[in-house]
């Protein structure tokens, strides 16, 4: 597919920070005897890598606002565009050199989201959409599953971390939908559950409390290889609420039944 500059742009600063991660992802497993020494070494590699997109994407585009996971926001002297990126999804992972993690990139425009980049250097996988143009994957077009049975699905969640006071909400979803399903997975790389739904390998995914940067780079490459979605309160907005439930068309709504109770 022929993407636009803005999407080339996009491409080029996901791989060039995927290249720098790389590198110190093959360092993290030499360092793990010390935790602290890795996870300083961590935090270091993910902001070594918002530096590298913020030059690529600012450079380019110096007049565009940004949001980032790690250097907060600021509005562009056009408060109209604005990028929104996750230099590293799934620190967790990476951190425990568990390579299933993503550089996210979105690209805002009045409002709603018009281009999307999820990169999962480790597997060389380039997930990336632009509104109206369908979804990709590398060279192939991206599309949700065809299933439609609920017991032959497979969802993917995430459960609340570090002592987090919405675990019973999410146990108890996880206990309406898992008798009803063929499995649950739990990745810790929001992005990649989207992409992954975009990209037919899961059939649906649900979470909470999830940050902008988390979802909407992968929020539109679901949307253009046919996925729904819809915030866990219908009324909401999904990236605004950082709540999602999403799906292929057939299974949309009985998983959001059974999430929603
Ligand atoms: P992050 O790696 O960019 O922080 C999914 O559960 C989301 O929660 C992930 O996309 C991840 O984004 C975030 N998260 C933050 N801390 C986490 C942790 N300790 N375990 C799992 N996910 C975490
Ligand atoms: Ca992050």
């Amino acid at each position: 597919m022929v993407g636009s500059a803005n999407l080339n742009i996009m491409i080029k600063a996901a791989r060039r920070a995927g290249r720098a991660l790389v590198k110190d992802f093959r360092e993290v497993e030499n360092l793990q005897v010390s935790m602290k020494g890795a996870g300083d070494f961590v935090s270091r590699a993910d902001l070594n890598a918002e530096t590298l997109i913020k030059e690529d994407l600012m450079g380019a585009r110096p007049t565009y606002g940004w949001l980032g996971e790690e250097g907060g926001g600021a509005e562009g002297q056009d408060p109209t565009r604005r990028w929104i990126v996750d230099p590293l999804d799934g620190t967790t992972n990476f951190l425990h050199g568990l390579p299933h993690w993503a550089v996210s990139i979105a690209l805002e425009h009045k409002g709603q989201i018009v281009a999307g980049v999820v990169f999962d250097p480790a597997k060389d996988e380039m997930f990336f959409a632009e509104k109206g143009a369908g979804a990709w994957m590398n060279e192939s077009r991206l599309r949700v599953s065809g299933r439609s049975k609920m017991i032959e699905a497979l969802f993917a969640t995430g459960l609340p971390f570090g002592g987090r006071s919405d675990l019973p909400e999410t146990l108890t979803e996880m206990a309406r939908v898992a008798p009803a399903c063929s499995g649950i997975r739990r990745w810790g790389a929001a992005a990649l559950d989207l992409a992954y739904v975009a990209a037919g390998r899961y059939d649906g995914y649900w979470e909470r409390r999830l940050n902008a940067w988390d979802i909407a780079a992968g929020l539109i490459i679901l949307r253009e290889a046919g996925g729904l979605a819809e915030p866990i309160e219908p009324e909401k907005d999904i990236v605004a609420d950082g709540t999602i439930i999403c799906a292929n068309e057939a299974l949309f709504s009985p998983l959001a039944k059974l999430v929603r109770g």
